[in-house]
């Protein structure tokens, strides 16, 4: 740890002057920044890619090795924070790295959690066991404490009038109230510096962790409560103790609430604090920063620049709301019903009472200009279809219409995900204002995900192209088509391949005791969170049905078979039963499986614990198929298919998300697609209600149900409901596709046999991603949406005071 902390140290002190000239050099060139609100930022281990990032990595291995040290078991000291569930942090963090690398003046603003998301581990019958994270146990060389920045947070109270203080009169048509909060936190900011690749600009994340406004209360304190003199203080901290551990699930507790205000509330603050820095009146806020709400979490941000523009600024109501519309744009992460945030108007009236009454004339507004009024059953049906507060089992705010109605654009983030926001579920809204609907693909940092976690791939690459100008613009990928039939490069990118794989077959060696093959074995690997519309489950059913005919096989056959390594990992929310089951469901197979002896190595199926960002570097390398097989018209985007293409992996995949942006750019020929197209899913869906899918079911998954049921894997009752979903309705339409899917898996074994073919889809796979990076998609975000522009730190002013 010490010679870690040594190493992280020098580094920050470098990061602190870099980032400290490129803050007086935004200020004084008074540019336009963007800052990006998100719960989650998952930003993985710090000290490589900052290393990486500043161009001082064969420095900083000379040096050690002087001092009898290894950089990369010093990387491998560092702890990963896991300040996010998945995919929606993942891409905050990635587009941090993209905005510091390309010199956009931008923030990341989130909220810094005193517990990460749990430690997963597996028990003695395969089930998910939980274990709080504390992160912050040990010293964090990356995060500053800034003292300076301590905003006091409000939270409920009562709702005064506004009296004009030269007429005494209070005027309702100016909309204007009085909040008085009953309760104060204060939001305290812990800043990590963001290094761009390539480039001196060092960007901010700002992470706001709670504090109680008295430490200690010295009056209990003195009369010995000493338990009552601190109540304050740990009320205030639970604010920011845990991250929800949910994935695509709102989250309807009042704390959860109370961190998105908190969130918002501190940060509106801290930008606002810096625009008056300037000098600025309010009414340039649009000019001087664009705010990106990243999901629906932070949309309470758009009612409390309201309030904040009206009652606190005295900004007359209609042009505090051109100013706010300007200012934010909102992306949709999810259509999935149970993930679209609505929260009770009871809960927001305790808690925020003036954010309520504004919630409500924003409403009232948008309704009056934008429905007819009147008694007809037609107006009436179109006035709650639009209305941002649902009547159904309790009164609702519906987030997602807030956002839409509050923002001046709206954007899903693949294109089939932003037709189907567009076309179905903000339909009527896209019709009052079809431009504000727009489409911008997500993307990851080629930084983290080939050049850092694959160097002998990132170096095969430069030395391929005769540049390293891909790691800063990917597009130059492309020209990596030339060499896909190339026989010599062909061995190089294999034997790299097979490099990778013998790193995570160690890996399984040390955590698991199990041996794996590399040279003629196939490394499947299906990581993400465990959800069922994300199909973990047919995965899994999938290998019990290849388990039974391995069983059924003569040793001639066996011969004739290819080998195969399963991997899955990926945590189950907590509360979510179903993705529990599938977690303890692959593991009892794993067991079987593996400890088959008449199976031998013809099949593995290996569940890794923990997955974190770290795990991911290691195994996206290593892969020769991934898997992202989501049920058509769920996924809105995925991430992680970008990653694997990149990296050489083949995806076996379904028509989904952006899976079929990895189809267009490297043609169909080189993916192993399967089942149905979106549009026929619903069909799919209403024949299994009408007729019960277990009918429909085809007799290949008929068969491993009944082995399941049977016993095979441990009780069946601990299985109940899964297996119940299957044959009752099957909303996620495993029976219709299962079929389909065993047929890839086939086509996947015959490609396998031919390693020329098999290399050629690799390579073009790779060659086609540059549309994949992140910088892509910020400079779409930075020309569509935000309307900001690059603002390079001059070399020589910065550098002069670091050589
Ligand atoms: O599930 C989505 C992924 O499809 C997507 O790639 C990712 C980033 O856009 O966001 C994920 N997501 C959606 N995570 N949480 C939500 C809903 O809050």
């Amino acid at each position: 740890m010490g010679t870690y902390l040594a190493t992280s140290y020098t580094i920050r002190d470098r990061l602190l002057q870099l980032w400290n000239d490129t803050q007086e050099y935004y200020k004084k060139e008074k540019v336009k920044q963007v800052c990006y609100i998100s719960i989650e930022f998952l930003m993985g281990r710090f000290l490589q890619n900052a290393i990486i990032n500043l161009n001082l990595e064969e420095n900083y291995k000379k040096a050690l090795a002087g001092m009898g040290y290894a950089l990369e078991e010093i990387y491998e000291e560092e702890l990963d924070p896991a300040l996010g569930n998945g995919g929606l942090g993942r891409l905050a963090a990635c587009f941090l790295d993209t905005l510091a690398t390309h010199n956009y003046p931008a923030w990341g603003y989130g909220l810094r959690y005193n517990y990460g998301l749990f430690k997963q581990s597996i028990g003695t019958d395969g089930e998910q066991l939980e274990k709080t994270d504390i992160w912050l146990d040990k010293p964090y060389p990356f995060m500053v404490e800034n003292h300076f920045i301590r905003i006091p947070i409000g939270f409920c109270g009562t709702v005064e009038d506004y009296v004009d203080p030269n007429t005494k009169e209070t005027k309702e048509e100016s909309n204007r109230s009085i909040w008085k909060p009953s309760e104060y936190v204060i939001a305290q900011a812990n800043d990590i510096l963001i290094p761009g690749y390539g480039t001196d600009n060092t960007n901010t994340l700002r992470l706001w962790s709670a504090r109680a406004v008295e430490e200690l209360d010295f009056e209990k304190f003195s009369f010995g409560d000493f338990k009552g003199a601190s109540e304050q203080r740990l009320n205030a901290e639970n604010l920011t103790n845990v991250l929800y551990p949910n994935d695509n699930e709102a989250e309807g507790k009042e704390l959860r609430f109370k961190q998105q205000y908190f969130l918002v509330a501190a940060t509106l603050y801290d930008i606002i604090r810096r625009l008056k820095e300037q000098k600025r009146p309010l009414e340039e806020l649009p000019d001087f920063s664009a705010i990106q709400l990243n999901d629906t979490h932070p949309t309470l941000a758009i009612p409390e620049l309201m309030r904040i523009l009206v009652d606190q600024e005295m900004i007359e109501w209609d042009k505090a709301w051109e100013i706010t519309q300007k200012t934010f744009s909102y992306t949709n992460h999810t259509i999935l019903p149970e993930a679209l945030e609505r929260w009770p108007v009871k809960l927001i009236t305790k808690l925020l009472p003036r954010h309520m009454q504004i919630i409500e004339m924003i409403n009232w507004k948008f309704l009056e200009k934008n429905s007819q009024v009147g008694q007809n059953n037609k107006s009436k049906e179109l006035r709650s279809k639009l209305s941002i507060i649902e009547n159904s089992w309790d009164t609702l705010v519906r987030m997602a219409w807030l956002g839409c109605i509050g923002s001046h654009k709206v954007n899903g983030v693949s294109p089939i995900h932003s037709n189907i926001i567009k076309d179905q579920l903000f339909s009527h809204f896209s019709s009052i204002w079809p431009k504000k609907f727009v489409n911008v693909t997500n993307g990851v940092t080629p930084r983290r995900w080939l050049h850092a976690c694959n160097p002998k791939l990132s170096d095969l690459i430069t030395s391929t192209l005769e540049s390293d100008d891909w790691i800063y613009d990917l597009s130059h990928l492309s020209k990596l088509r030339e060499f896909a039939d190339n026989e010599d490069f062909q061995l190089k990118w294999a034997a790299i391949k097979q490099y990778n794989k013998k790193k995570l077959q160690r890996f399984v060696k040390e955590q698991f005791g199990l041996d794996i093959g590399v040279h003629d074995v196939i490394y499947d690997v299906q990581i993400k969170r465990i959800h069922e519309y994300k199909r973990q489950l047919m995965n899994i059913l999938s290998h019990v049905y290849n388990y039974l005919q391995i069983k059924k096989m003569t040793e001639e056959e066996k011969k004739q078979l290819e080998k195969k390594v399963v991997i899955i990992a990926g945590k189950a929310a907590p509360g979510y039963k179903a993705a529990k089951m599938i977690i303890k469901l692959i593991n009892r197979v794993s067991k079987v499986i593996n400890n088959d002896p008449e199976i031998g190595d013809l099949l593995k199926v290996i569940y890794i614990p923990n997955y974190s960002v770290t795990i991911a570097e290691l195994l996206i390398p290593a892969t020769d198929v991934s898997e992202h097989i989501s049920t058509p018209g769920t996924e809105a985007s995925g991430t992680s298919n970008m990653k694997f293409v990149l990296n050489g992996a083949i995806t076996l995949g379904t028509y989904d998300g952006a899976n079929l942006e990895i189809i267009e750019n490297i043609g169909e020929e080189n993916v192993f697609t399967f089942g149905i197209k979106a549009s026929e899913v619903s069909q799919v869906k209403q024949n299994n209600i009408e007729k019960g899918a277990w009918n429909l079911m085809p007799k290949s998954l008929q068969g491993v149900l009944g082995i399941i049921e049977e016993g095979k894997f441990g009780d069946p009752e601990e299985f109940r409901m899964i297996l119940q979903e299957l044959k009752g309705v099957d909303r996620y339409i495993l029976g219709n596709d299962f079929t389909s899917y065993l047929q890839a898996q086939k086509v996947i074994n015959e490609t396998w046999k031919n390693p020329e073919k098999w290399w050629k889809m690799s390579i073009i796979g790779c060659a086609g991603s540059g549309w994949a990076s992140s910088d892509r998609t910020i400079k779409d975000y930075a020309e569509t949406i935000w309307d900001i522009k690059p603002c390079p730190l001059p070399k020589i002013e910065s550098n002069s005071q670091l050589n």
